[in-house]
């Protein structure tokens, strides 16, 4: 590889990889396995993804750590140990670093270097990427492993380039430790990110002040170490865990029920609710099969979780302002926290509910809602993300005859898998926003969508093909199952990241694939079963 210096003549290579997150790295890993001159294009300073940027405090994966981590080596799974059922953001960081180590992927990584734009170049059926460095890059094969979550986004809240104090923000949260001791904290946001961070702030702030608009759901993590002897059982059966893993709608090891809510008497299923909300984690999807198809289920969960909330939250008044209302249980991406409620007993925490007071402006000195100002040391931004699509759109991204991905998804993202789009021709996302992207495991979608993927690339390499893309009349077929199974689920009820409304001007709709990933595996694996019958192909002059 040349070095990353900004050169006129543009460098030329076999696939380019954007992103080195867990899809990014495994990317570059896999294609330079085969062979490829293969080099990956990180904006972040190292691997790591959302992982690298997302340091703030309390940050922790919602899904097990033995899940959440990869299966393609068994060497890396049988070398690394999680310290805890759902680890930490440094522990997940710190695996990232292991497995970068461990396959010397570093080499084939630029940091500190991002994407501004490709363009398909139809002549050469090639991708031509220009870096903010000046850099040009050209290769016949690009894919995008930007993440579904990695352009922040803060609230549009006038003011907020006046606050003289210190502001945060979640998603780039610095890299030296921040004291909060007696400082006066206020945090907007009360989603996954927002949760995480008052129950750890809370207990270490002067005074917190959280300004809650609409309250999230979420339940116990049980968070807990894991002991050797179960480290130890589970490095014996990863084969099998990893197989059991494809075959799974969530593409984890938790169990999906076949049991609907009104298949058990009244008294049985307080006993189901009583027992998932003790074990903690997602138990509550594992024990019954209806909570995002049957709102009458939902409604009924809900409620218990309600009756939880005023149990532990000892102002009643509070208690109310937590308790989310007027959209389904788990249609927002459920949150799962560490005495998070119990942290509003703590006489220096203070709920600010902006349903009943909104928040006016940030001024120089706190935040003004319509009742009063409340003067702030520090401020934290945990309001989310141009989700799904964002990074793939921040990209000025041409395909045939130079048409413009952001005029193509101007009324949202349709591609084929979430993997190809019509017009672009060698372009691949992996973890795209019309497969089940936020809805499963992301690294299992993510090993599934690569090793798709190579298996094309090498398909196109025996056949001497030099392009392939999806017919108008497969990603409209995909894209027609996509949006009729989205129809019957609740997750289009509520108004979250997961179908856009988060952003001002984004169209709005659920295009996530919600039939599962291990549904979602069998399509991908039908579609190359098939020969490809859903692409078109060029020959090539010469063989890639
Ligand atoms: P989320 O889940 O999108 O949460 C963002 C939060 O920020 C949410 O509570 C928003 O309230 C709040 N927000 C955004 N703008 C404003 C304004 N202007 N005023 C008040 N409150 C605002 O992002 P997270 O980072 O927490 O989580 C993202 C994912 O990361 C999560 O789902 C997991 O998969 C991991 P709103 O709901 O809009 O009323």
């Amino acid at each position: 590889m040349s070095n990353p210096q900004t050169t006129s003549q543009p460098t030329r290579l076999d696939v380019i990889v954007v992103g080195a997150g867990f899809g990014g790295m495994y990317a570059v890993y896999k294609f330079r396995e085969m062979g490829y001159d293969v080099t990956g294009i990180e904006a972040g300073g190292d691997v790591g993804g959302v992982w690298y940027w997302n340091r703030y405090p309390g940050a922790r994966c919602d899904l097990m750590s033995v899940d959440y981590s990869y299966g393609f080596s068994d060497e890396i799974q049988q070398e690394w140990s999680w310290s805890e059922q759902f680890a930490a953001q440094p522990e997940i960081l710190a695996y990232a670093n292991f497995v970068a180590d461990r396959l010397d992927l570093r080499k084939s990584f630029r940091f500190n270097t991002r994407v501004t734009s490709a363009i398909w170049d139809e002549a050469g059926k090639l991708w031509r990427a220009t870096t903010d460095r000046g850099e040009v890059i050209e290769a016949p094969f690009c894919v995008m492993s930007t993440g579904p979550l990695s352009i922040p986004k803060d609230p549009d809240i006038p003011g907020l380039d006046r606050f003289k104090g210190q502001l945060l923000r979640a998603q780039k949260w610095p890299h030296e430790p921040v004291d909060f001791a007696g400082k006066r904290v206020g945090i907007i946001g009360t989603g996954s990110t927002g949760i995480q961070i008052v129950q750890e702030v809370g207990r270490k702030a002067g005074e917190l002040f959280v300004f809650q608009r609409t309250p999230s759901w979420t339940l116990p993590m049980r968070n807990h170490d894991l002991e050797p002897d179960y480290i130890a059982e589970m490095k014996k059966h990863y084969p099998a865990m990893r197989e059991a893993m494809r075959m799974n709608p969530t593409g984890g090891t938790r169990p999906v029920s076949t049991r609907p809510f009104f298949s058990l008497p009244p008294s049985q299923r307080q006993d189901v609710m009583e027992h998932a909300w003790q074990d903690g984690g997602h138990t509550f999807l594992a024990c019954f099969s209806d909570l995002l198809s049957n709102q009458e289920a939902n409604d009924q969960v809900a409620d218990f979780v309600r009756a939880k909330i005023g149990q532990i939250v000892e102002d009643p008044k509070a208690a109310e302002a937590l308790k989310p209302r007027g959209y389904p249980i788990f249609a927002r991406r459920p949150c799962l926290d560490t005495e998070y409620y119990e942290t509003y007993n703590l006489p220096n925490v203070h709920l600010m509910d902006c349903l009943t007071d909104p928040i006016v402006e940030i001024t120089e000195t706190g935040i003004r809602t319509e009742v009063g100002e409340t003067e702030l040391d520090m401020l934290i931004l945990a309001t989310g993300y141009d989700a799904l699509t964002g990074a793939l759109l921040a990209i000025d991204l041409r395909g045939r005859d130079g048409r413009l991905l952001r005029d193509k998804w101007a009324s949202g993202p349709r591609s084929f898998l979430g993997m190809m789009v019509e017009g672009f021709p060698n372009l691949f996302a992996t973890s795209g926003p019309n497969g089940p992207a936020a809805l499963a495991n992301l690294i299992t979608i993510a090993e599934n969508d690569v090793d798709w993927v190579a298996n094309l690339i090498e398909h196109m390499k025996a056949e001497g093909l030099a392009s392939a893309e999806v017919t108008k009349a497969a990603e409209d077929r995909w894209m027609n199952l996509v949006l009729a199974l989205a129809e019957r689920s609740l997750v289009r009820k509520a108004k979250t990241w997961w179908v856009g409304s988060n952003v001002k001007g984004k169209p709005e709709g659920l295009t996530m694939f919600v039939g599962g990933f291990n549904k979602y595996r069998e399509h991908c694996e039908a579609a190359a079963a098939s020969g490809y019958a859903d692409l078109s192909f060029e020959k090539a002059l010469e063989k890639v």
